[in-house]
């Protein structure tokens, strides 16, 4: 047994564990660790990415809100997410017909698909499609108009995972959506990471007519809050979504609801202030 850490800006988040797994691919260190409190888990570079315990409130407030929105569902692209929970949420929804999910690093699919079968556990659904390939790449050079919703499970915006937060990538992204299309992002954590998460905002502003931030407890991550960020054309509503869609998930979650999706549009007023005087 060890003590498995991540440290953050000197605030640490961690458990009692061991390694189960343990790798180091082109692009980062792969950790699988099997700990009391929150069962298995993904570190990346030691940055813990989901647990057992809880991951189902970070996958269900990335998918539930943007496929319950968005105008039309067939076509859905994941960006990262490598553990497979967000396209397992995504596949939950009847109405999709095409789940393109693309992943830039496949030590992590491979490590999670042999050490984490708990979280992803659609990788045999035929209406998944997997690439192991660059997802800013991947969008670039995707067609116009091409998806009804993308979702963004990148790492935090350091190492690989740090051009899924800027700008041109979201205005590809923008490109790529329907119209009524919707987008949601993982936007880090309001408290220890606000200047990322305002950012993440503004940058998304700058392309998309309705940018609306939400937010769920996810007590892995640096500062136990976490956000993400749904971006639309301005012709669906995001605190509106169909009943039908949310009816056909909510048995299955265990956070998102009816009630949880309104509420989780509030945002702190720290966030509030920021965006305003950046307007
Ligand atoms: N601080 C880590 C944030 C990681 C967000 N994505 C995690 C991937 C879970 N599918």
């Amino acid at each position: 047994m060890k003590w498995i850490d991540e440290v953050y800006e000197e605030r640490r988040f961690g458990a009692l564990g061991q390694t189960v797994f343990a790798s180091e691919s082109p692009f980062q260190r792969i950790e699988v660790v099997e700990t009391a409190a929150l069962g298995r888990g993904l570190l990346l570079d030691g940055m813990w990415m989901t647990a057992e315990r809880d991951e189902k409130v970070y996958h269900e407030m990335l998918t539930h809100p943007a496929l319950t929105t968005a105008a039309q569902v067939r076509d859905v692209l994941v960006i990262g997410g490598g553990d497979g929970g967000t396209v397992r949420e995504v596949l939950r929804h009847g109405e999709v017909r095409r789940c393109v999910m693309v992943e830039i690093d496949g030590a992590v699919v491979d490590a999670c698909k042999r050490h984490l079968p708990t979280i992803g556990t659609a990788w045999d659904d035929p209406r998944l499609e997997l690439h192991i390939e660059d997802g800013a790449a991947f969008v670039a050079q995707a067609g116009d108009a091409s998806f009804d919703v993308i979702l963004v499970d990148g790492a935090d915006p350091v190492g690989p995972a740090a051009v899924l937060f800027s700008a041109p990538f979201f205005a590809q992204c923008r490109r790529v959506l329907r119209p009524g299309g919707v987008l949601c992002a993982q936007g880090g954590s309001p408290t220890v990471q606000a200047a990322e998460h305002v950012g993440a905002v503004q940058a998304l502003r700058s392309h998309f007519s309705q940018v609306a931030p939400l937010y769920a407890p996810v007590g892995i991550y640096p500062g136990g809050a976490w956000s993400f960020v749904w971006a639309g054309d301005g012709s669906v509503d995001p605190r509106r979504p169909n009943a039908g869609r949310v009816a056909a998930v909510v048995d299955t979650c265990s956070w998102y609801n009816d009630d949880i999706h309104v509420g989780s549009f509030a945002v702190p007023n720290s966030v509030c202030v920021a965006l305003s005087a950046s307007a």
